[in-house]
């Protein structure tokens, strides 16, 4: 049965709808980033999650999509209701463990429309976050439409202290020029390609890994699920991996214990 799109976007309009009428059933976990050669957890990823009245959790790519798609103001509503959870969130372990970072994710569309530096500075400021551990991971979900505008505001966020990443990189609407001329310190490689095992998949991971290199930016690896992936992504001198090989998505209370427990030696 032919699925009816606009069936479909009115579904995830209304469940964004709901999302932000009532926030508190949003909630963040966080997916921890290690370095590959040691295995240290270097940062951590905010993701969204959706916890439904049954009390069970689930993902929410459906509301991101469709603030996503929205015209409207939802999509800054919703980056800037998760930013700053993420940024509260992190506070907690900042104070034990200053060196581990937070990534959390933008759309490009936030960097070419609305004041996103003037957001973004509150937002820090407010939350007491080190700037210098914040990680923007660009999901380029969507095109790029001012690539001029959003250089300059990419340029203003890096001065500013703030580290930018290019996710899932390789995919969508990811293009080299991105990587030609925006200030990025590294990029994020899918796991559409880490989890392919076929020559292709490998010539990809392998080529892109070189390249990042070659521009003096760091790479990590996503969706790494097994040790035959992290041995491959070690041989290519891949910087950082994340995937279920080594943690899943955690709420910030374990990702702090975890941290603890691995900062004791245990
Ligand atoms: O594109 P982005 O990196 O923001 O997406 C992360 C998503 O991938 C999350 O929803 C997360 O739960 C999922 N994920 C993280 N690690 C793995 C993994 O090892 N395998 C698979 N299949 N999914 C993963
Ligand atoms: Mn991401």
């Amino acid at each position: 049965m032919a699925v009816d799109q606009a069936v479909v976007d009115r579904v995830a309009r209304k469940a964004l709808d709901r999302a932000l009428d009532r926030p508190e059933q949003l909630l963040l976990v966080y997916q921890p980033i290690h370095e590959a050669r040691t295995g240290a957890i270097v940062a951590a990823e905010a993701l969204l999650r959706q916890r439904r009245e049954s009390g069970e959790i689930r993902e929410a790519s459906v509301i991101q999509e469709a603030a996503e798609a929205s015209v409207g103001n939802e999509l800054f509503t919703l980056d800037h209701l998760l930013i700053k959870q993420a940024w509260i969130d992190a506070a907690l372990w900042q104070r034990s463990h200053p060196e581990v970072r937070l990534n959390v994710n933008l759309s490009p569309r936030e960097f070419q429309e609305g004041n996103v530096l003037v957001r973004l500075d509150s937002l820090v400021s407010s939350c007491g976050i080190d700037r210098q551990r914040v990680n923007l991971e660009i999901t380029e979900t969507s095109y790029i439409e001012k690539p001029e505008d959003t250089m300059h505001v990419l340029q203003m966020l890096e001065d500013g202290g703030l580290h930018l990443w290019l996710d899932d990189f390789g995919t969508g609407h990811s293009s080299l020029t991105h990587l030609q001329r925006f200030p990025v310190e590294g990029i994020k490689i899918s796991g559409k390609f880490v989890k392919s095992d076929d020559d292709r998949s490998r010539a990809i991971t392998r080529a892109l890994i070189a390249l990042a290199h070659d521009l003096k930016m760091n790479v990590t690896a996503e969706e790494v699920e097994t040790t035959t992936q992290l041995e491959f992504l070690r041989d290519c001198e891949c910087d950082f991996v994340q995937g279920f090989l080594f943690s899943r998505p955690m709420p910030a209370d374990e990702l702090h214990a975890t941290l603890a427990r691995f900062s004791s030696g245990a």
